[in-house]
């Protein structure tokens, strides 16, 4: 792993939506194609990188409807150079072999998270057989997976799962800690930095995100380290006490100033289809 002095930039992810939020409770959530594209328009220019998506369907219920999901691909792609990840985790209620069939919409990334988890009231399933067959499945589409943990014994998963597939499709491994999930990990810098401690040396960045109260100690703690940021809607409704989230580009805005405060400014999407080696399937 890189020591946090020689990181120059921050690769900031934006994840917009989610599958968890009911647009009913939250107006500005992005939940249509035209929502998502404008926000993936003003993402970018606030300094977005990468937008991790889960897609809803025209009752603004979480979906991994094949036809949805490659409209949301094509219309990022066709607004943007962000790199497009589709979330593979979709929403608790999703069947596993439904989830696979994510990588159908030729994304450039998708999210493998790396073990079954407490989530809320619910359980996020992620047995090993799934992660296997996800690993397996997603070179052959030339997809690069982006790992998700969620607990400490996820960042072991990620040591198992080199040691029997080998690496991913490009070669780089590019982890996110998902901190402060209700019953996983919490959104500690003392955690986050546990788990950072037992990250596999194969792992060639990292980032992190904090949902609930927990983004900024979560931001400035990663950054501190070395590592990049995730923000949006998905993990953070609230920008500050009293004031909810307008629109996403407030989150990235604030991450950008932050990161660019700690003289890691935002990384181009030219840099970060390197970092993480994205197949280039650009349209524009
Ligand atoms: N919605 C959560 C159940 C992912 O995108 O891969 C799972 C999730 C992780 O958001
Ligand atoms: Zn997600």
């Amino acid at each position: 792993m890189s020591p946090a002095a020689t990181v120059a930039s921050t690769l900031i992810t934006v994840a917009p939506t989610g599958a968890e939020t009911a647009k009913a409770d939250c107006p500005a959530l992005p939940t249509t194609p035209d929502e998502l594209v404008e926000t993936a328009v003003a993402c970018e220019a606030a300094g977005a990188a990468l937008i991790h998506i889960h897609v809803r369907d025209r009752h603004a219920q979480p979906t991994l409807d094949a036809g949805l999901l490659r409209e949301a691909v094509a219309g990022v792609r066709e607004a943007t150079d962000l790199i497009v990840q589709l979330s593979t985790g979709g929403a608790v209620t999703d069947p596993l072999e439904q989830r696979l069939t994510v990588l159908d919409a030729d994304p450039d990334s998708c999210s493998l998270t790396c073990g079954t988890t407490n989530f809320g009231d619910g359980v996020f399933l992620n047995p090993w057989v799934f992660m296997v067959e996800l690993y397996r499945r997603a070179p052959q589409r030339e997809v690069g997976p982006e790992f998700e943990l969620f607990e400490l014994g996820h960042v072991h998963a990620v040591r198992r799962l080199i040691d029997e597939c080998g690496l991913p499709f490009g070669g780089k491994v590019h982890v996110d800690f998902v901190t402060g999930v209700p019953g996983a990990m919490p959104g500690s810098p003392q955690a986050l930095y546990a788990a950072l401690a037992l990250l596999p040396a194969e792992v060639t960045s990292w980032s992190a995100t904090g949902i609930g109260r927990a983004p900024l100690p979560i931001a400035a703690a990663a950054l501190a380290a070395g590592g990049h940021l995730r923000v949006g809607m998905e993990d953070n409704l609230m920008f500050a006490k009293g004031q909810p989230v307008r629109h996403n580009h407030e989150l990235v805005s604030r991450a950008a100033h932050l990161a660019t405060l700690m003289q890691r400014p935002p990384m181009s999407t030219t840099d970060a289809r390197a970092l993480l080696a994205v197949k280039d399937r650009r349209t524009r």
